[in-house]
């Protein structure tokens, strides 16, 4: 029966894209003396392509193949990219990024109910921690049995890689566990590993396919703001 619940994190357990990547991109732009300027529209174009270091080269051969870099391109966006994770870690800092509504909830209940918790992102381990010491507190990374993160697979999502990590290292079967995301390269990797999926979609993912979704949800509700079904049954 069921065991475990996996979470990914940008735009599942918080809106962290556009106020807080997307921002934090900018910052490190400006920083290298960049004129690039990612708006709302085209970082979610650029969305699409999972990884910001990833999501950099492709907007560098894209978007800018005139530019003329200083040296390699991987070791350059390498840094650039460290240097995005600085003023992300900074953003979060500053507290304006909360989780989303019914989040804490659901984390809490299902620990009460003995589910064990896992994530599986594409974002680095550092910036798991940073959102989730600033959305809820220092004792909250201790709620995930395993944090799977960024580079610790080959292959990002859409491929499976991050969820089969997840399972392997906790030793449990896809039968066993839930998989909660909310985009379409999300789903594409959680149900790559086999695994159910309850989506929450989001501003830049109202329109994904989630079609072998089991549930499509507006968000995981709270009492004062329940959630809506958008497609898919709740008895999952
Ligand atoms: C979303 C991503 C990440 C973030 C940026 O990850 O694709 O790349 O957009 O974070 P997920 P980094 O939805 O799997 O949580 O710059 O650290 O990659
Ligand atoms: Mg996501």
């Amino acid at each position: 029966e069921l065991a475990a619940l996996l979470f990914d994190v940008d735009g599942t357990l918080s809106n962290t894209e556009r106020d807080g990547h997307r921002v934090a991109f900018n910052r490190a732009f400006a920083e290298a003396g960049l004129d690039w300027e990612w708006d709302v529209a085209t970082y979610g174009a650029l969305l699409s392509i999972t990884g910001g270091k990833e999501r950099m080269r492709h907007y560098l051969e894209q978007y800018q193949p005139a530019a003329t870099l200083p040296g390699d391109p991987t070791e350059w966006i390498a840094e650039l990219h460290q240097a995005k994770t600085r003023h992300y870690e900074t953003l979060l800092g500053e507290g304006g990024i909360p989780l989303r509504p019914g989040v804490e909830r659901l984390l809490r209940e299902a620990r009460e109910a003995g589910y064990r918790l896992a994530i599986a992102t594409t974002t680095t381990p550092a910036n798991v921690t940073a959102l989730l010491e600033n959305a809820v507190g220092p004792d909250a990374l201790q709620w995930f049995e395993v944090i799977a993160a960024g580079d610790v697979v080959p292959a990002k999502k859409p491929a499976p890689d991050i969820y089969e990590y997840a399972m392997a290292k906790m030793g449990l079967e896809p039968a066993r566990c839930i998989a909660f995301e909310d985009s379409h390269n999300g789903i594409l990797a959680s149900k790559g590993a086999g695994l159910k999926t309850i989506i929450t979609v989001n501003d830049y993912t109202r329109d994904h396919d989630f079609d072998n979704a089991e549930l499509v949800l507006d968000s995981f509700g709270e009492p004062q703001q329940p959630f809506r079904v958008l497609s898919g049954s709740s008895s999952v």
